[in-house]
């Protein structure tokens, strides 16, 4: 019964446009997208972003572009006779956005505020576009726990610095929560994808996301430090028993909108280091870039078999 209600539940989503929990939007003459240098009155949306299925985001334009790119060879999408791959959001200098068929490829900056405001904006774009059944990802790098560096970890939730599995923002004065939830048969069905001959290996587990890199990651190499390199290892060591196999900085608000708007969402993080074993990222950058490909090439495998699919 709970399967087959699971099953009716994802059939009628599938068509299901996103909704905004904003009763404003749908009353304002036109809506501008400020940081993706997109509008409701200056585009018309649905035209342009009406048959996008996947969004994925990821910390840096390169990457990003990078991402399009490959993902173009992946689902062997082409682009319009004398039509070039552009940043589609190039006149916002903030993020950049490239769009290969039904996958948009978008930067997201560093941490929870850069990637809370492109989220905002990127559901009201899915919205305007009438999008339907969208799923979100995050492509990004981490600090493992216990995981040496060139590794996959796919979140299966977030906690903030002090554990809490909620992202608690200040609004109007008030703190407010929400859960940090994702999707748990997405992060499954992607580890799914993992194959015997990768290079890498494929975990599944909770990962903290901070506010900081070096002092509310626990480094020992920031400009600051109060703590011993004891107390910096009692900690990772206490976090890593309640399952907790990596850090970043954008899980949390990533988790938390895309579970309030309704929308499936995964994050897949690289290992740059385990922080067991240190702070620095001192791994060459050959082949530094090399694992910036492995969540890519995860997701992109993903949207491949969905595509053929479909
Ligand atoms: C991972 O890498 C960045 C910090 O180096 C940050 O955006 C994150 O989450
Ligand atoms: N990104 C992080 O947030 N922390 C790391 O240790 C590496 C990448």
């Amino acid at each position: 019964k709970a399967r087959e209600d699971d099953i009716k539940k994802a059939e009628s989503q599938k068509d299901a446009v996103v909704r905004l929990r904003n009763p404003h939007v749908a009353n304002m003459k036109s809506d501008i997208l400020y940081h993706l240098a997109l509008g409701s009155g200056s585009h018309d949306l649905e035209a342009m972003f009406g048959d996008v299925k996947y969004v994925c985001m990821g910390g840096t334009p390169r990457r990003m572009e990078q991402f399009a790119r490959f993902l173009m060879d992946e689902i062997g999408y082409e682009l319009p006779t004398g039509a070039q791959l552009s940043d589609i959001s190039q006149l916002s200098y903030r993020y950049s956005m490239y769009k290969v068929g039904p996958v948009l490829s978008v930067s997201h900056g560093m941490g929870i505020p850069s990637v809370g405001i492109l989220l905002h904006e990127m559901i009201k774009l899915m919205y305007h576009a009438k999008v339907k059944d969208p799923t979100f990802f995050r492509l990004g790098t981490c600090g493992g726990i216990g995981i040496p560096g060139g590794n996959l970890v796919i979140s299966e939730s977030a906690v903030d610095g002090m554990m809490n599995p909620y992202l608690e923002l200040p609004v109007l004065g008030k703190l407010l929560r929400r859960p940090a939830v994702l999707d748990r048969q997405l992060a499954e069905d992607l580890k799914a994808l993992h194959m015997p001959d990768d290079k890498w290996d494929t975990y599944i587990g909770r990962t903290m996301c901070t506010t900081d890199f070096y002092e509310g990651q626990g480094r020992l190499d920031g400009a600051f430090c109060d703590y011993t390199e004891q107390d910096k290892l009692n900690f990772l060591k206490k976090i890593h028993a309640e399952g907790i196999i990596n850090m970043e900085m954008e899980s949390l608000m990533f988790a938390a909108l895309c579970h309030h708007a309704g929308i499936r969402g995964a994050v897949v993080c690289v290992t740059l280091l385990d922080r067991l074993k240190g702070d620095q990222v001192d791994t060459d950058q050959r082949t530094m870039h090399e694992w910036q490909e492995y969540p890519q090439r995860l997701v992109s495998r993903y949207i491949r078999r969905q595509l053929e699919q479909h």
